[in-house]
């Protein structure tokens, strides 16, 4: 279980060029053009104190493109902190994607139709709530599908293993999308399990195993939309292992080079998505200079507008951080709250 299900070799070969329609190929190329700008953008807003503290996906968009866009738009997706990439393929408006690196609160919930449940920032705790959410779609007879991201460090939690089993057994139709990127924080993936690959625990939990190139995007959108088709099918779940490297720091507060090798992203092998994919479609002539320079344009206004959009958003009140935190209020923390507010106005 440990070879990689390719599409595009690491050079952009074209391994199975009829996999694949092209137009759906250029579609991900340009959401992943999309996704790098958006994310090297967030980076630098946040060095320039226009946002707080951001967990970079840069190395990663092969993952969240593909995955995401194998959803329907009435399927459900739950990302972590560190896939607001997929969440904004998913529908999620660029603008929300910002502001919930801002602290906003307004940003935690997704708007009204759009599937996307807030960010996951306790490791593993979104995979028991796929588990139920699958299981009430099965009980309601709904067509629709979960999609639950995690890292290689939520396979170490109780979460992961109770959360997939449960799913296995009522057949619940999740797939459990597992960015196997190398490192959690600073601990690197040989430090996080004896085991070989992830992909390996599917069997132990009664559930499909797969175990993809996760800088392929044409391999991850493939992988998932087949075992979305098979959840609907009522086939039951499948743990997809997706193998990609984390290109930047755990968060802009982090200084990878204290704990990694700069050299170790060639050994890797997996090369760049966004490389891999544009060198697959220049091979096929399929991809033209004036396209990518357009993509790259229409990422930058997007972006633009979202900043703009961002920063013309009124000033959060201090006692939005009371919001939110129970349905019903207990009295200490109502008091709480107005000992905060009274000492704000002295
Ligand atoms: C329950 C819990 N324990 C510890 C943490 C601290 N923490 C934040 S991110 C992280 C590493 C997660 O690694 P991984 O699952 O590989 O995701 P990645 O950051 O690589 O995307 C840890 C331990 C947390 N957020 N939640
Ligand atoms: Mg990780």
């Amino acid at each position: 279980m440990t070879d990689l299900r390719r599409v595009v070799g690491p050079a952009g070969e074209p391994l199975h060029p009829d996999a694949v329609p092209l137009a759906v190929a250029k579609a991900l190329l340009r959401d992943m053009i999309f996704l790098r700008a958006f994310d090297e953008r967030a980076v630098a807003l946040q060095r320039q104190g226009r946002i707080g503290t951001y967990p970079p996906y840069r190395g990663m968009e092969a993952c969240q493109a593909g995955a995401a866009r194998a959803l329907a738009p009435g399927d459900w997706l739950l990302p972590t902190y560190r896939d607001h990439g997929a969440a904004m393929i998913h529908g999620l408006p660029v603008v929300e994607a910002l502001a919930y690196w801002n602290g906003r609160v307004e940003s935690y919930r997704a708007p009204e139709g759009v599937h996307v449940f807030p960010p996951a920032v306790p490791i593993a705790t979104q995979i028991p709530h796929a588990a139920g959410i699958g299981w009430g779609l099965r009980l309601q007879r709904s067509q629709a599908a979960v999609l639950c991201f995690f890292g290689d460090g939520a396979s170490s939690e109780g979460d992961f293993h109770e959360g997939i089993n449960l799913a296995g057994v009522v057949r619940a139709p999740v797939v459990f999308f597992c960015q196997n990127n190398g490192y959690a924080i600073s601990v690197p993936f040989r430090l996080q399990t004896a085991a070989a690959t992830i992909a390996e625990r599917a069997p132990g939990l009664g559930v499909r195993g797969e175990r993809v190139d996760g800088n392929d995007a044409l391999a991850v959108h493939l992988t998932v939309t087949e075992a979305l088709a098979r959840a609907r099918a009522g086939e039951g779940p499948t743990l997809i292992e997706a193998v990609t490297y984390r290109q930047g720091p755990h968060t802009t507060s982090d200084d990878p080079g204290r704990y990694r090798d700069p050299e170790e992203m060639a050994r890797s092998g997996l090369g760049d998505p966004i490389e891999r994919l544009t060198a697959y479609l220049r091979a096929q002539g399929a991809w033209s200079e004036a396209e990518d320079e357009a993509a790259r344009e229409d990422a930058r206004a997007r972006i633009q507008a979202a900043v703009a959009e961002l920063e013309a958003m009124p000033p959060p009140e201090p006692r939005d951080i009371f919001d939110h935190v129970y349905g019903a209020e207990p009295a200490w923390f109502s008091r709480e709250r107005e000992a905060f507010l009274a000492g704000l106005s002295r």
